[in-house]
């Protein structure tokens, strides 16, 4: 806001110096430096002072403020590596990455500042690669001064005209294919002024990724070029992996505090609407430039733009981010969680939590078991215990937002698991239940439900499986064990129940 003002008192005053012709309110981006050389744009003269190295950052930290009053020369080095990473769990992919990360490291520079700019290509790179920021003004944004083979390095300068948060990314042949395995981050031109201050920085981004096996499909995973061409992701991830803003690695903040995110979306094919579950974004600059829009739910990120965002925070509890686009969140990985810690307000927010409910297992990645028992059946070692462990995991993201954590039940609507005389005499009845559902008349314990479970077929034999078995042994059930075979075995006795294929 105080920048709008001191925009403003600028503009009225370029206005007395005898600039009429301006239509009054408009504010005009060329007019804040319009005392200064070279460019109409942020030229503010030559460089000042001893060179200095940029701070690069790995998501999802921001380097510090630039803190300067005048133009200096900085001299940013960024290394591309090709190397293979989680991108869910029990999953990787040969990310393409600038730094190290995907999102590549943060750049930060102050509008006016003239950047030297290093690209290294690592030796054991198999590609090689350049690097477009849309913060230079100049043909291709760097790309073609750039183009670095394994094992070399190029340099180009440019002067960062204009304030505004940029993406950066690579614009090697395909271009498409170098974007979607991560090669894309952040540059922000701060205004001479800074920035606001506020309690915390944090940079996100965007991506869709495309592997050839299905979503959390295990192992090693190449990229799909038809899927890519298509635009059927088979990921929508924040920084690069599924998880890497959950659980321990979520953001964090107090209560009191405010918090700005550098929101970039790399796609290479997907519009964000970027959204915070709980939170209404106190100011943001959409599409990163100048002006502020205020009050906003959800703010729409292009591939290949970014947004400023801030809010302060009232109410502590888990801050849910998304695609809201939904079926990328719970789906396809698109969700980040902002951890707030503080005294409750129950004057603006009663407290209840519903998080468990909303989340189911996204909200931890805590998906080891599942992929630990996936292993041990491909081994043919596969326990009990490790059947419960990961039933238990899976129960928490597909049943127990009707059958309740505890699985009891909700009186009336959902009946229970727990003791339930329903499959007591026979397991099977819970595997039916979840491949081909359960309508009509249902009487449980003594008591009638007259309502519908849809099928849950998308589970695979292995997981119908854990899930039964995690069912029979909990909360005072007769216990029992329920093999894949015979999860298969009822999915055969309906036709519609295809296998999801992973
Ligand atoms: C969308 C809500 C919903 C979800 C999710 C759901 N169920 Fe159900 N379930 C129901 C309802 C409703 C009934 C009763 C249907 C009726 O009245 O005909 C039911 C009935 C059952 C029954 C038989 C009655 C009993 O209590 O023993 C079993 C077993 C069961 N569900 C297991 C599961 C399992 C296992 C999962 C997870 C894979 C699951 N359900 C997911 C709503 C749900
Ligand atoms: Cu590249």
């Amino acid at each position: 806001m105080k920048r709008l003002l001191l925009t403003l008192a600028l503009l009225a005053a370029a206005g007395l110096s005898g600039c009429t012709s301006r239509t009054s309110g408009v504010a005009d981006a060329n007019a804040a430096p319009a005392t200064t050389g070279g460019s109409a744009k942020g030229d503010f003269g030559p460089p000042q002072g001893e060179p200095i190295h940029a701070v690069l950052t790995p998501p999802p930290r921001v380097p510090p403020p630039v803190n300067r009053n005048h133009p200096a020369k900085v001299v940013v080095e960024l290394e591309v590596i090709e190397k293979e990473m989680p991108i869910s769990e029990g999953v990787t992919y040969t990310f393409w990455t600038f730094g190290g990360t995907v999102p590549g490291s943060f750049i930060r520079v102050r509008q006016g500042d003239t950047v030297e700019f290093h690209l290294k290509n690592a030796p054991d790179s198999k590609m090689p690669h350049n690097i477009d920021l849309h913060g230079v003004t100049g043909p291709g944004g760097g790309a073609a001064s750039s183009f670095t083979a394994p094992g070399h390095a190029s340099q180009f300068t440019f002067k960062a005209l204009n304030q505004g948060i940029y993406v950066y990314h690579c614009a090697t042949a395909p271009v498409g294919m170098h974007v979607a395995n991560g090669m894309y981050g952040l540059i922000l031109v701060e205004p001479p002024e800074g920035l606001p201050k506020v309690d915390h920085e944090y940079y996100v981004m965007q991506g869709d990724f495309y592997t050839a096996g299905k979503y959390r499909e295990k192992g090693h995973q190449p990229f799909d070029m038809e899927k890519a061409i298509d635009e059927h992701p088979t990921y929508v991830l924040f920084n690069g992996a599924e998880g890497a803003l959950t659980g321990d690695k979520s953001l964090a903040a107090k209560t009191g505090e405010t918090v700005r995110l550098f929101v970039g979306n790399g796609g290479p094919n997907l519009v964000s609407s970027f959204h915070v579950i709980g939170e209404i974004f106190d100011r943001v600059q959409p599409e990163g430039g100048t002006h502020p829009q205020e009050n906003v739910q959800t703010t729409l990120i292009p591939a290949g733009g970014a947004a400023i965002v801030e809010f302060h925070l009232e109410v502590p509890g888990s801050y849910v981010m998304v695609d809201h686009s939904i079926f990328r969140a719970f789906n396809k990985g698109a969700l980040a969680i902002l951890k707030v810690d503080g005294p409750e307000n129950k004057e603006i927010y009663s407290g209840k939590e519903v998080d468990s409910v909303y989340l189911g297992d996204r909200a931890e990645p805590n998906l080891k078991a599942v992929s630990t028992a996936a292993k041990a059946h491909a081994a043919g070692t596969l326990t009990r215990d490790e059947q419960i462990a990961a039933g238990k995991q899976l129960f928490t993201g597909t049943c127990s937002v009707c059958h309740q954590a505890n699985g009891e039940g909700l009186e009336g609507v959902f009946p229970p698991l727990a003791k339930s005389d329903y499959f007591a005499r026979d397991p099977k009845r819970i595997v039916d239940a979840m491949l081909h559902g359960v309508s009509g008349k249902v009487t449980v314990n003594g008591v009638e439900y007259h309502s519908v479970m849809p099928p849950m077929n998308q589970l695979t034999d292995d997981e119908v499986a854990n899930i039964a078995t995690f069912v029979l042994n909990s909360w005072g059930n007769p216990g029992g064990q329920v093999t894949k075979e015979q999860a298969s075995a009822s999915r055969a006795e309906n036709p519609a129940a295809t296998q999801a294929e992973h």
